[in-house]
């Protein structure tokens, strides 16, 4: 089949994002047998989507949703309008199958594809079920029975009950892209090693798109992508993992592979103070770590437990100490706002936070409500939410007992001047990142932030 795809993300901050899903989907059509073209919004405009499909004559658009906001509170952008838009030019000039997916996609597969008007949707890994989708399509078969497969019909969304199996992932397709794009951009070529969060942070939508349990790839695989990156010109890579360093034995046995093939690579992820120790700091410093970023959320135990953190302060502390020793950078994003926090436990996490003595901290506040979450749950008991809610308008879970957010995140802004405040236009915006990689940053902002204090 003819198939056009189509990656709807724009958004620049904190970097143009190397579109990994769309290229892995573009790499199961390329191992299946069909014809493809990749559009890609971050550096191509609407207009040469709608002159490309035009000319292609696609008999099928793929097309992958991201982000369905920035999570940041209160200054929240919504991407939703801007698909609406693009999707009703495309709709005027082709009237092929629409196919969402996308993570973005997966977090409300029903009202998306209701509101987008898709005729199907495919929630989660999308490079089995699309070429499938696809075959049946092209042979007026039935479509296949799973469970991630949405369906629009007159009468609603439905989806099958057939469970997936779980995936190989096909070599993505890097051809389609402008990969110098990103570089120039300040952006990283992304690398998925494994899929699944195993953890039960409240709020987190990590275990909803890749499942609990973490699916990793053959060592082997990954330093093959390494290495075919490295040899067409790619030095910056991101691992998209939800967290690098879990399970600890397989990410210690990658770092020893990626040191193993001396590849002149630079990369960066996002990790857990669970089990970070200093062997692994090293083995990052070693492997061509830019600098790591930890998921911390919070650093006062009442808060701590009632987001779900798996860690300990002692455990930050540690994991912090051993990138201090090992000379990794590290920031810890913290999460602030959640159920039950007051000011109090707000100075007792930044004191905590202080206390690492962290390259630079990410602090947002406001916690994205998505259904199927705890945090769904406690804000519908709360009051919230209600079960008529629109979920897919920016919902934030901010505790009632922060008054004056403003104002306390304005003096802590003077108290911390390498620390990042997005959601606040503090040390964060597009212009600021036009700047530093104007400049030549590169990598992770934060680590630009930390030595040009502002
Ligand atoms: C790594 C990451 C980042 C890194 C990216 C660094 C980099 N260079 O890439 C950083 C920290 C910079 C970042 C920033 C942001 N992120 Co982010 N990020 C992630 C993360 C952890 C992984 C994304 C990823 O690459 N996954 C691996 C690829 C292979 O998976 P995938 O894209 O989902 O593709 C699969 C399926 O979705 C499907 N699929 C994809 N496309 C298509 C298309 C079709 C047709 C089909 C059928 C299937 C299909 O098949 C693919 C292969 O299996 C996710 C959470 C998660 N676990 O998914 C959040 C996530 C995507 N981010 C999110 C958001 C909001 C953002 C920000 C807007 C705000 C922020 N947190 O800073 C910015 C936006 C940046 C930008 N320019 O767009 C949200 C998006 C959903 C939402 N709530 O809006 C997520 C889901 C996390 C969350 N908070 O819920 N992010």
């Amino acid at each position: 089949m003819r198939v056009l795809l189509v990656s709807l993300n724009n958004e620049l901050l904190p970097e143009p994002v190397f579109p990994l899903g769309i290229a892995i989907i573009a790499g199961s059509l390329r191992q299946t047998g069909h014809e493809y073209k990749v559009v890609d919004l971050s550096f191509q405009s609407p207009a040469e989507l709608i002159a490309t499909a035009r000319k292609f004559q696609p008999q099928a658009l793929g097309l992958s949703l991201r982000n369905v906001d920035n999570v940041a509170y209160p200054d929240t952008t919504t991407y939703i309008p801007y698909y609406q838009e693009v999707i009703n030019s495309l709709r005027r000039v082709t009237g092929c199958p629409l196919i969402l997916g996308g993570s973005a996609y997966s977090l409300f597969p029903r009202q998306l594809l209701e509101l987008l008007g898709g005729d199907y949707g495919i929630r989660g890994s999308g490079e089995k079920i699309f070429p499938q989708l696809l075959d049946c399509l092209e042979q007026g078969h039935d479509v296949p029975d799973e469970i991630n497969l949405y369906v629009r019909q007159e009468t609603g969304c439905f989806h099958g009950k057939g469970r997936s199996q779980p995936i190989t992932q096909p070599r993505p397709d890097h051809d389609c892209f402008d990969l110098a794009a990103y570089h120039e951009s300040g952006g990283m070529i992304n690398v998925q090693t494994k899929r699944g969060c195993a953890f039960s942070c409240i709020y987190c939508s990590y275990p909803l798109l890749e499942g609990r349990i973490p699916l990793t790839r053959p060592i082997s695989a990954v330093i093959n992508e390494l290495t075919t990156l490295s040899r067409n010109g790619v030095n910056e890579v991101y691992f998209v993992d939800s967290l690098f360093n879990h399970p600890v034995d397989y990410a210690k046995e990658l770092c020893r592979a990626v040191i193993k093939a001396r590849l002149p690579l630079k990369w960066t992820c996002y990790t857990s103070p669970w089990l970070f120790d200093r062997e692994f700091a090293d083995l990052c410093v070693a492997g061509g770590c830019l600098g790591v970023e930890f998921g911390t959320d919070a650093l006062s135990p009442a808060m701590m437990k009632n987001m779900g953190k798996a860690f300990t302060v002692d455990d930050a502390l540690r994991a912090s100490a051993a990138c201090r020793e090992a000379g990794l950078p590290f920031c810890h994003a913290l999460l602030v706002g959640g159920p039950g926090e007051t000011w109090d436990t707000v100075r007792e996490t930044v004191d905590n936070t202080a206390a690492t003595r962290a390259t630079s901290v990410i602090f947002m506040t406001g916690l994205r409500i998505i259904p199927n979450t705890k945090l769904y749950d406690i804000s519908l008991r709360e009051g919230v939410i209600t079960p008529e809610t629109n979920m897919l308008e920016p919902q934030f879970y901010l505790s009632s007992h922060l008054t004056g957010l403003t104002a306390g995140v304005n003096r802590l802004s003077r108290e911390f001047k390498t620390w990042i405040f997005p959601g606040h236009s503090i040390r964060c915006s597009s212009y600021l990142a036009g700047y530093l990689r104007k400049r030549g940053a590169r990598g992770p902002l934060w680590l630009h932030m930390a030595k040009k204090p502002l």
